[in-house]
């Protein structure tokens, strides 16, 4: 291996190696994993794994630059200023940002050019934005003696936070908890996924090069239970927990935290219901549909897996999706059109067990079902076919277990309280979507569906402002906006008497 400065990246057999950032250098490890890529199974760069030791070192650095260093007295300026130059620092790497977002995932060039990257970006300018214009709270009391007293909150970092991210929007979903957790002061531990560890590692540079002092932004490399993850999870140095990721990892992470009583902040799997009415616009809806069920190969924790439409316009519908699911055939499509593979072959496997299910269980395939043909490099990758089922029973696992893949099965309803209930028996509970022309509708269904989140005839467009997370198995607490800044620090009450 060669290597030069401190956050210069090493290269091994014409390949890079992924270290781990430690108190603002790059640290590796002997124990390599390789970062694959689902497009066609190559290997694209070398992981250096941390271990339980360096995990302690990351703490401690983070530790230091709270107490001792100049991060722990900083102004909201020089955090915001550092957050600027963060953004500036992506933007001004935007096509390697890309290329690595791809390398890692296969994901289309088009998603990754106008979401994950953008929206990385966008997350830095959004808090540092919100931490200048925040105000606080404060109220005046009435006293027995007519004086009174005031009451103000004061806020102060909440300390070290980890930050573990998932694999489906890898820079995306991990600024979004960096960038408000450096807006509040705090010093983080970022783990991102074993899966796409390569953005993480850019950033890591770009932290260091906007001036982030030592110890602020920690990366580790590695994987959940038994590696870095849980080892993050149970330091007892970690003061919160800001997840992502599978609800069953989010019930491992509640134990492995509950000895220290740590504040979470957990965003988890879904099983997102849509209704369309009859009243909807068809071709509107089946491509919203067509949007919300395959965009990133259905790898978004919004997808919608489940679709109930009035009885009249079932057959239209069910017509106009599969036309719309057939174009985005990978084997089909247009080059660089078409949906693009799923993060890796154990995924796969996982999905593919789903296809096999739904029909067992008497789906009737309307379209997919499969594996693709490339006659190419591709046939070595992770692509499937997008797929929609009708025909299963509301029980039936397809209908009820998040999968994750670019699938959906279409069922007919009858009447608005039938379908509210069947959208709302469900384990999950993070986002649906309404399609329908009737206003007093619209707001009526929204209002009655048991959601973290809920569009009406759109879907995946978002406001940083608002309150984002889930119910039951689909999270605990929300992020976005104020929430973000509330979970990322913690408050004082000051009461002082007049
Ligand atoms: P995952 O839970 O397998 O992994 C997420 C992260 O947790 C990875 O970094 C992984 O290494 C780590 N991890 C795994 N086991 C761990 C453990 N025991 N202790 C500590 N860390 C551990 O999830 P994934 O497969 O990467 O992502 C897909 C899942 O994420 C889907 O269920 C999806 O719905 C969900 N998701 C939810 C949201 C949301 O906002 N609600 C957003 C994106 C993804
Ligand atoms: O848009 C966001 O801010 C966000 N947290 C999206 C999550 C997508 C899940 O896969």
């Amino acid at each position: 291996m060669s290597g030069h400065s401190p956050t210069q990246m090493r290269h091994l057999d014409g390949l890079p190696v992924l270290g781990n950032f430690i108190d603002g250098h790059f640290e590796y490890t002997d124990d390599l994993f390789p970062d694959i890529s689902p497009v066609d199974g190559r290997v694209v760069a070398h992981v250096a794994q941390a271990d339980a030791a360096m995990v302690d070192r990351a703490v401690r650095a983070a530790r230091h630059a709270l107490e001792a260093g100049a991060w722990g007295r900083s102004t909201v300026a020089e955090r915001v200023a550092a957050l600027r130059a963060i953004a500036g620092g992506i933007e001004a790497r935007f096509e390697e940002f890309v290329a690595a977002e791809i390398a890692d995932t296969g994901k289309d060039i088009h998603h990754t050019r106008t979401i994950d990257i953008p929206r990385g970006i966008a997350n830095f300018r959004f808090f540092a934005d919100l931490i200048t214009t925040m105000g606080s709270e404060s109220y005046h009391t009435d006293t027995a003696d007519g004086m009174g007293a005031l009451n103000y909150v004061t806020r102060r970092p909440v300390g070290v936070v980890g930050v573990i991210a998932p694999w489906n929007l890898p820079l995306l979903l991990l600024s979004w908890k960096l960038a408000p957790a450096l807006a509040c002061g705090n010093a983080v531990l970022a783990k991102p996924s074993e899966e796409t560890p390569y953005t993480a590692t850019l950033l890591a540079q770009v932290m260091a090069d906007a001036g982030v002092p030592p110890g602020v932004f920690n990366l580790l490399h590695g994987f959940g239970a038994g590696s870095v993850g849980e080892a993050i999870t149970r330091h007892p140095g970690i003061d919160a927990i800001t997840f992502t990721g599978e609800s069953a990892t989010g019930t491992a992470i509640m134990h492995a935290a509950a000895p220290g009583v740590k504040p979470l902040s957990f965003e988890l799997g879904g099983k997102n219901g849509a209704i369309v009415f009859a009243d909807a616009d068809v071709d509107e809806a089946a491509d919203g549909i067509a949007r919300s069920a395959f965009s990133n190969c259905g790898q978004v924790c919004l997808a919608t897996e489940r679709v109930y439409v009035e009885r009249p316009l079932f057959s239209r519908f069910v017509q106009a999706l599969r036309l719309r699911a057939e174009a985005l055939s990978p084997a089909r499509a247009a080059p660089g059109s078409g949906i693009g593979p799923l993060i890796s072959q154990a995924h796969r496997a996982k999905v593919l067990g789903y296809y096999d299910r739904a029909v067992r269980d008497g789906a009737e395939v309307v379209c997919g079902g499969g594996v693709p043909r490339f006659g190419d490099a591709r046939d070595s990758g992770a692509f499937v076919e997008p797929t929609v089922w009708t025909g299963l029973p509301d029980d039936a696992a397809c209908v009820r277990e998040e999968i994750f893949g670019p699938v959906c099965h279409v069922a007919p309803f009858d009447t608005e309280d039938e379908v509210l209930g069947r959208v709302n028996d469900s384990p999950y509970g993070l986002a649906a979507v309404v399609w329908t022309n009737d206003l007093r509708r619209a707001h009526r269904v929204a209002g009655r569906i048991e959601t973290g989140i809920v569009w009406v005839n759109t879907w995946f467009l978002r406001d940083l402002r608002t309150p984002f997370g889930g119910i039951r198995l689909s999270g605990i607490g929300r992020e976005g906006g104020m929430r973000s800044l509330d979970f990322y620090s913690e408050t004082t009450n000051i009461c002082i008497k007049l």
